[in-house]
């Protein structure tokens, strides 16, 4: 398999003009989505694999902030630096992720490598150096969720492998908060968190590769109010070399460290 029985080149060819005009959508709207990325029969596969991954994946439900920090004293609990919201998903990691997998392939290959780089600004990109997190599939059944949060990385790359027949919706508001100016906005998040605010919506279908900016942008995925599983793949970068999931994250998020 190479690329192009991967990813639709025709429409999205990855070299420098489709590059610059995915670098003026992502900066508008902080988040760039390219339907039907993946051809048809390269997603035939992905489904297939992730259904059968699905039994070893790891299952999991935790509380957390929507800034994923640890409690802060100086606030009460029901303050939204300490409201807590709930995320139930479970994983499979990279090392169970096939050597010919088209997700591998995907992520290694030096055109999407230098595609996102471009895309990004981001001058370097390498894998994680634990054998856990470069490669994640994500499950959500009915009822899980990913609860509120910002994310601590510049941007997330996913891809859209099974969609349920009803809920989790991706739903977000861009730049919510200025995280490099220390400005948190306690009010807004309590806004959204008590209904008082409308989150925007964000669609997509299976084949899709969305590149988010989450940093500063609150986001989350509703319940999965289906019988039918959502999958996704996140194919999760750094831009330096040797960089680990801290062991903490990784027996959360995994249950294991190797
Ligand atoms: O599942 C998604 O579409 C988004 C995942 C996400 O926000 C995250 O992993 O931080
Ligand atoms: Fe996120």
């Amino acid at each position: 398999m190479q690329l192009s029985d991967i990813v639709d080149l025709a429409r999205y060819p990855l070299d420098e003009a489709f590059g610059a005009s995915c670098t003026a959508t992502l900066d508008r709207d902080g988040v760039l989505v390219l339907p039907d990325f993946i051809q048809a029969d390269a997603l035939k596969l992905l489904q297939d694999e992730s259904r059968a991954g699905q039994k070893d994946a790891y299952f999991c439900a935790q509380d957390h902030s929507v800034y994923l920090t640890p409690p802060n004293s100086d606030f009460a609990p029901d303050h939204p630096a300490n409201l807590q919201v709930v995320s139930s998903k479970g994983c499979i990691c990279d090392d169970r992720v096939a050597a010919q997998s088209p997700l591998r392939l995907l992520y290694d290959h030096d055109s999407f490598r230098d595609f996102v780089k471009r895309t990004t600004g981001q001058p370097e990109l390498h894998a994680y150096a634990d054998p856990l997190s470069s490669i994640n599939i994500h499950y959500a059944k009915r009822g899980q969720e990913l609860g509120w949060h910002f994310d601590n990385s510049s941007f997330a790359i996913t891809l859209l492998i099974e969609k349920p027949d009803a809920g989790s919706r991706f739903e977000y508001i861009k730049d919510l908060r200025d995280a490099d100016a220390g400005d948190m906005n306690y009010d807004a998040v309590g806004d959204l968190l008590a209904g008082r605010t409308q989150p925007d919506v964000l669609e997509m279908d299976p084949g899709a590769l969305v590149l988010f900016r989450g940093r500063n942008s609150i986001h989350r995925v509703s319940p999965n109010e289906s019988d039918k599983t959502r999958m996704l793949a996140v194919l999760a970068y750094n831009d330096t070399a040797g960089v680990e999931l801290s062991e903490s994250a990784r027996m959360t998020f995994y249950g294991r460290l190797a």
